[in-house]
This record gives C-alpha cells, structure tokens and sequence, in this order.
C-alpha cells in the first residue's frame, strides 16, 4: 500500500524533467495520488504533456499563470467537476526578473519587488483559498523555500525576501487552515540543478560548497525531495504544519 493511496493532488511548477515539482509528483504518484498538472505559458505545455501523460492519457493539465485570479479559479473549477475534491497541493513556483538577481539588492526596483512577491510568494495564498473548499476531508499543502530566506546568499537578493514572505505565509496559513485539518508547510531545498538555477553565476561553486560544508558532504538528490514530499503529504505527518523543514544534506545547521 501506498503512503497516499486514493489521495487527490493538484502540482504547480512542472517545467521540464529536472524540475523539483517533477520529483515530488512521480513521488506523490508512485504513493498511489491520482495528480492534475498546470503549466505557465504555452512554452511549456508540450513538456508538461509529455511528462504528466506518463501517468495515464486522461491526466488533467491544465494552464495557469498564478498571477491571474481567474486563471486560478478555471483551473480550482475544472478540478472540482473533474475530482470531485482535493487532498494535495504542490506549490513549486518562483520568479524574480533576472536583472533583480544579478545586481546589487540595494538597486531592487519596485517592480521586480512586486512581480517576485506576487509570483514567489502571494500565489501561495490564493492557491490555498481556492483549493481549500475542496479539500473536505482535510489536506497537505506544501511549497518550495530556499535558505536565502533566511541568511543572506550573493545574488538571491529579493528571491530572499519573497521566500521570507512564503515562509511566513506558510505559518499564517496553517493557523487560518488549521480548523479545516489543511497543513501547510515548506521543505527548504539545498541548492538543486533545475531550469530556475541555470544561467546562474557561479552555480557550480554554490554545489560544490555545499559538497565540502555540508554534514552529508554531498549534494541533495531530486529523489530525496519526493520522498520528503510525500512524507509531509502523508498521514505520517498528521501533526505537523506550519514547519520550514530543511532537505539540505544538514547545511542550515551549520554555522562556519
Ligand atoms: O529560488 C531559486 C531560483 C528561482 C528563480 C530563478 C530565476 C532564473 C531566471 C527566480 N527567478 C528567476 N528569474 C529568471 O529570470 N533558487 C533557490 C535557485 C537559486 O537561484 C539563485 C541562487 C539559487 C540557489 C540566484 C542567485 C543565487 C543563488
């Protein structure tokens, strides 16, 4: 059996086959979760097809730009017609312009401000208000966070601030969802080699410093990031919510 054998889940930020929304839905999959996918733009809608339609031709996917509330409330409203009701939500979505992540932090724009924390942050909560009412039976919300929220990394710069807000979202939203038995936590994942780290300066040193400072001395596997989500999905982690949990191979821990 399965750890979420008949659960019903919806995931946000498939992009290709390295995205980290990737490995948690082949985790939530294999656990037994019959999953819906959206994908931002029409870029990406061949490769979320042709990944997602691995787990059955009538997989749902549909489109979703998460800074459009109608657009959320289509894809709320087709999932309802279509499943009925709702355990699982991935929130695996993040986006500052590039500019903002190269400068110094000092020269953040207000718009780069607002469209990181209307992407990165704010879209949190209007996934959960809508999938919430469908979540009847309680249920497992879950977002990706980096430890830039949290210590200073070069060149995350107002990334940083939108995961603080996540987090903090995280811990408001499990108080306001706590009464219906939804929890809502984030997994802050070591740096990964995903579509969001390339063309980032300097990438390959980060994994390499998290190779010699890290306790594990390693780097994170995607695989262990679906096994952390479909821990934290499960009724295995009936009592937690509102939690930041580190899969960073121990790097958080560490202070030199
Ligand atoms: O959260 C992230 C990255 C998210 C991200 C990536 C991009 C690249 C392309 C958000 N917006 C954009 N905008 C683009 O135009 N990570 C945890 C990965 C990451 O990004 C960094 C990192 C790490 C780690 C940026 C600077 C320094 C470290």
């Amino acid at each position: 059996m399965g750890l979420l054998e008949g659960k019903l889940g919806i995931v946000f930020g498939v992009a290709n086959k390295r995205s980290i929304a990737w490995a948690i839905a082949q985790a939530w999959h294999r656990e037994g979760a019959k999953l819906a996918f959206t994908y931002q733009g029409e870029r990406l809608k061949d490769n979320v097809e042709e990944l997602a339609g691995t787990f059955g031709a009538d997989t749902l996917i549909l489109p979703c730009d998460v800074t459009s509330d109608e657009q959320v409330r289509n894809v709320f409203g087709t999932v309802k017609e279509s499943f009925g009701r709702l355990d699982l939500l991935l929130h695996s979505v993040a986006f500052a312009p590039r500019e903002a992540l190269e400068g110094d932090f000092l020269n953040t724009s207000r718009e780069a401000f607002r469209i990181a924390h209307d992407v990165s942050a704010y879209s949190l909560i209007g996934l959960a208000r809508e999938a919430a009412p469908l979540m009847d039976q309680g249920g497992s919300i879950v977002a990706m966070s980096y430890y830039g929220a949290e210590k200073v990394i070069p060149h995350y710069n107002v990334m940083g601030v939108a995961k603080a807000s996540l987090e903090a979202s995280t811990r408001y939203l499990a108080y306001s969802l706590g009464k219906r038995k939804i929890r809502v936590n984030c997994i802050s994942a070591g740096p990964m080699n995903t579509l969001a780290a390339r063309g980032i300066a300097g990438f390959g040193d980060m994994l390499k410093h998290y190779e010699a400072h890290s306790p594990l001395g390693r780097n994170v596997e995607p695989s262990e990031l679906g096994h952390t989500g479909a821990f934290l999905a499960s009724d295995g982690a009936a009592a937690i919510t509102g939690q930041v949990l580190y899969v960073d191979c121990g790097y958080q821990i560490m202070g030199m």
